[in-house]
C-alpha cells in the first residue's frame, strides 16, 4: 500500500456525527441526553453496537477480564506494539452524547477512514472502550483503565460494589463482557484519547483544538456524620446533635476550600437518615470531590477539610468519619505525544492552545504504561455531565482528523 501523505487521509465528519447520534439513542433521555450507566443492559447494548461496527470495519475484537474492549486493525508489521486510541461508553445519570462516546467513535472513524483510503499503517492500531470510567455506579472512576495501568488490582476492581451491593464482577458477568484476556501487561506504542473539554476555556478562547498537557489531581472522600435522632419539637436548639447540620457546615467549608485559584470542590451525594420531617437526623452520608493541578495544594485542601470537620464535630457533639476512597495525582502527558497533537493542529491550520484537563480520563491511567496524549475539542457553553451537553459537528470532525494524523504518524514512526 502506498504511504500517502497522511494529510490526504480525510475522515468523514458526517459518518462520525451520524454514528455518535445513533449511539446516543441507546439510553437516550427526553431532554436529549444519555443515561447509560456502567455495566447495565444499556451499557451492553452500546458495547454490542460498537463491536458490530468494528467487525464491519474488519477489526479483530478482544475483551479483557474487566470488560475493556480492544478493536484491532492489523498493520504491515504486527509484531510492533499497537498505537491505541479510545475512551468510554458509560455515562453519568444525566450524561450527554459526547463525554466518552466521542473518543470511542472518533477512534472508529479513524479506522473507517483508513479503510476508505486503502491505507495500511506500519504498526497495528487499536480502538479501546474502557469500563466504568465515570465512577458513578462503582467508585472510583476509571476503574478498568486503572487496572490496565497497574494502579488497581483485578480483585480490587471486580470487588467494587454499587449502592445495591452488586459487585463490578457480577455486573460484568450479567452483561456478558467478562472477557478472557489478561488486563494490561502488554506493550502499547502510544495512546491518544479524543474528548470534549467539558469546560468553557476552548470555546471562550475560540480554539478548535486543546493540546492537553496534563490532568489535574483528584481526591474523593466518603464522609459519615453521626449525631442523635431526636424529636424536632421537644429538643431544644442548644445541645442538639444534628448530623445534617454538621454535613451542611462542612459543605460550606469545602466550598471555601475549593474556591482557591484552580481549586475545585463538589459534594455530589448526600443522604440523611431517618428521612423524617420531624426527627433530627442522626446519620448523614456525603461524598466530597476535591481537585487541583498542584499536588501540594491538593494536600493542603485535604488538611484544611479534615481540620474543619473535626472542629464542626466537636462544636456540635457529632462523630465524623472521613474515608479517602481515591487519590489521583496530577498527571502530565508524554511530551512527544503532546508535541504530535500540537504539530498536527498547526499543520491543519487549526486554532489551538495548551490546556490542563479539569476532568479525569482513562488516558490518565493508560499514561502509566504507555506514552499518552489527549486531544480536546470545545463543547457548548463548556457544559458536560448534563443532558444538554452539545458540541459543533465541525469541531468533532477536526478533533478526529488530528487524532488520525497523530496515530498514523506514530504508527509509521
Ligand atoms: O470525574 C471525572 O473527572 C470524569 O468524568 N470521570
Ligand atoms: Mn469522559
Ligand atoms: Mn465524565
Ligand atoms: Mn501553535
Amino acid at each position: 500500500m502506498s504511504k500517502q501523505d497522511v494529510s490526504n487521509l480525510k475522515i468523514n465528519g458526517d459518518r462520525l456525527w451520524d454514528s455518535l447520534m445513533e449511539l446516543a439513542t441507546i439510553g437516550g433521555t427526553e431532554k436529549g441526553g444519555v443515561c447509560r450507566i456502567a455495566l447495565t443492559d444499556l451499557d451492553r447494548q452500546g458495547r454490542d453496537l460498537f463491536v458490530r461496527w468494528c467487525k464491519e470495519a474488519g477489526c479483530e475484537i478482544r475483551v479483557d477480564k474487566v470488560g475493556n474492549i480492544f478493536a484491532r486493525r492489523p498493520g504491515r508489521d504486527n509484531t510492533k506494539p499497537p498505537i491505541m486510541t479510545g475512551s468510554h461508553l458509560d455515562t453519568q445519570p444525566t450524561g450527554g452524547k459526547f463525554d466518552g462516546c466521542y473518543g470511542v467513535m472518533a477512534g472508529l472513524e479513524v479506522i473507517r477512514a483508513l479503510n476508505d483510503h486503502g491505507y495500511e499503517t506500519e504498526a497495528p492500531l487499536e480502538v479501546s472502550v474502557w469500563t466504568n470510567e465515570e465512577g458513578c455506579r462503582f467508585a472510583p472512576a476509571m476503574t478498568a483503565s486503572g487496572v490496565f495501568g497497574g494502579v488497581f488490582t483485578l480483585d480490587y476492581a471486580l470487588s467494587r460494589t454499587d449502592p445495591d451491593g452488586v459487585t463490578f464482577g457480577e455486573a460484568l458477568k450479567q452483561i456478558g463482557y467478562d472477557g478472557p484476556e489478561a488486563v494490561g501487561g502488554r506493550p502499547v506504542g502510544a495512546f491518544f484519547e479524543a474528548h470534549i473539554e467539558q469546560g468553557p476555556i476552548l470555546e471562550r478562547e475560540d480554539r478548535t483544538i486543546g493540546v492537553v498537557t496534563a490532568a489535574q489531581g483528584q481526591r474523593w472522600y466518603e464522609i459519615q456524620w453521626t449525631g442523635m435522632e431526636s424529636h424536632a419539637g421537644t429538643t431544644p436548639m442548644e445541645g442538639r446533635r444534628d448530623a445534617l447540620l454538621g454535613a451542611a457546615l462542612l459543605i460550606a467549608e469545602a466550598r471555601k476550600i475549593g474556591a482557591r485559584p484552580n481549586g475545585r470542590s463538589t459534594v455530589g451525594v448526600i443522604e440523611s437518615k431517618p428521612q423524617s420531617r420531624n426527627t433530627i437526623p442522626g446519620r448523614v452520608f456525603m461524598t466530597l470531590d476535591f481537585r487541583h493541578p498542584d499536588d501540594a495544594e491538593l494536600t493542603r485542601m485535604d488538611a484544611e477539610m479534615r481540620a474543619a470537620a473535626a472542629r464542626i464535630a466537636s462544636e456540635h457533639g457529632l462523630e465524623v468519619k472521613i474515608e479517602q476512597i481515591w487519590y489521583f495525582p496530577p498527571t502530565p502527558f508524554d511530551a512527544k505525544c503532546v508535541a504530535a497533537v500540537r504539530a498536527a493542529a498547526e499543520k491543519a491550520g487549526l486554532p489551538h492552545m495548551d490546556i490542563v484537563s479539569g476532568a479525569g480520563h482513562d488516558a490518565c491511567y493508560v499514561a502509566k504504561v504507555a506514552p499518552t496524549g489527549m486531544i480536546f475539542v470545545p463543547c457548548k457553553d463548556g457544559i458536560s455531565h448534563n443532558e444538554i451537553e452539545d458540541a459543533r459537528k465541525d469541531d468533532i470532525a477536526a478533533g478526529c482528523q488530528i487524532l488520525l494524523q497523530a496515530m498514523v504518524e506514530r504508527a509509521n514512526a
